[in-house]
């Protein structure tokens, strides 16, 4: 089998929400029928997929009764078994509704904060029924529009509140799950609470137990913000705080496209591969995309594949890239090797005594020196179109 071929080796996972979005946009109807779990299921595992992961309402329809739930997770724990298909992720949709108007853990309305709680924590459960080892939280809602609405500050502690319930909740249950914050800057709210990688990694180290709590990043919602992705994503990694990842394309600062894997910024998507493999990330690849709403199902899942294929390339590339002999002296020409030295290992007195430091330093001569990074460059851009 081909290195391009995926296979469940290659931890790919998709969310129910992802192939199974309809093409409601904010100006048009659905153009798609909606897919049954199973059938996804099905044809998530036929194509190589490792796993599969689900809001709570893309299993369940909100307001079901009981029987009708426990009918539903029957029906899908049986397609799991006999695909093989993981459940290694599940998440809380706390922002459909319009009870979630003004948000969920973060609303004004205490009953609704206290409703998103118990939402949450009944599809902990299933979550942990069905294997799952993280469980996303993603706050779409958690924001506003209007600048005296939200009190920050206090919708912070609101926050922290919710975590702190939840950690004491999975700790309490004797439960091996940990939580994954998705950060995004906007949309559905026009700011939301913690949008950034960096804004959730500072919030994680105020909650009662930091250690149960990391961040699952999204491609397109750091790119939302003209930030670089994969340089959040190494800071998340430094910290220990990778749990999870969301891969999608975005073309630049607009609204949220959700193109495939590989779509939009193509060159972000190469260092990003490139950092997981070597990094040693060992969590799942998961795809949150959404299959362009011009497309019927052979588009839906011709995309689904996409996103597969093209990490495999930009992996396959990547490697390329680093084994390359060329690339290894231009490595070492740009002094990657240098910054890997600490700075004063020999500690602060030494640095202070040290004239060629300060006093004897050439400040012109270091000025003058190039860098190498032009020829560097060129030899990825090379790799990444195949050229070498
Ligand atoms: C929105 C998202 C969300 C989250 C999901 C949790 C609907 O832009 O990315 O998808 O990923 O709620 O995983
Ligand atoms: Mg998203
Ligand atoms: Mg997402």
């Amino acid at each position: 089998m081909s290195r391009l071929t995926p296979t469940p080796a290659d931890k790919f996972t998709f969310g129910l929400w992802t192939v199974g979005w309809q093409g409601r946009d904010p100006f048009g109807d659905a153009t798609r029928r909606a897919l049954d779990p199973v059938e996804t299921v099905e044809r998530l595992a036929s194509l190589g997929a490792y796993g599969v992961t689900f809001h709570d309402d893309d299993l369940i329809p909100f307001g079901s009764s009981d029987a009708e739930r426990a009918a539903v997770v029957k029906r899908f724990a049986a397609a799991l078994e006999s695909t093989g298909l993981r459940v290694p992720m599940a998440t809380t949709n706390l922002f459909t509704h319009p009870v979630f108007k003004d948000g969920a853990f973060t609303a004004n309305d205490r009953d609704v904060r206290r409703f998103a709680l118990r939402k949450t924590i009944r599809n902990i459960d299933l979550a942990v029924e069905l294997g799952a080892d993280v469980y996303v939280a993603w706050g779409g809602r958690e924001g506003a529009e209007h600048g005296a609405s939200k009190e920050v500050r206090t919708a912070l502690d609101r926050l922290k509140e919710a975590f702190d319930l939840l950690g004491e909740y999975v700790v309490g249950q004797g439960y091996d799950l940990r939580f994954a914050i998705e950060p995004k800057p906007n949309e559905p709210r026009g700011d939301i609470l913690l949008p950034t990688i960096g804004h959730a990694l500072a919030f994680i180290e105020r909650l009662e137990r930091p250690e149960l709590v990391g961040v699952n990043p999204e491609v397109g919602h750091e790119q939302m913000a003209g930030l670089n992705f994969p340089h959040g994503i190494a800071q998340a990694l430094w910290a220990g705080k990778l749990f999870h990842i969301d891969l999608n394309g975005q073309s630049g600062i607009k609204y949220d496209q959700d193109l495939r894997f590989g779509a939009g910024d193509l060159h972000q998507a190469f260092w990003l591969v490139d950092l997981l493999e070597s990094a040693g990330y060992q969590g799942p690849r998961h795809f949150d995309f959404k299959p362009s709403r011009t497309e019927d199902f052979d588009g839906v899942w011709a995309s689904a594949a996409g996103c597969m294929h093209n990490y495999l390339l930009l992996k396959e590339r990547a490697r390329a890239f680093r084994a390359d002999p060329e690339v290894q002296a231009a490595l070492r020409a740009a002094r990657l090797d240098r910054l890997a030295e600490p700075t004063a290992a020999d500690g602060l007195a030494a640095l202070l005594a040290d004239p060629t430091a300060f006093e004897d330093f050439d400040v012109t001569a270091a000025a003058e020196r190039g860098m190498a990074f032009e020829q560097l460059d060129q030899l990825a851009l090379e790799h990444l179109l195949g050229a070498r």
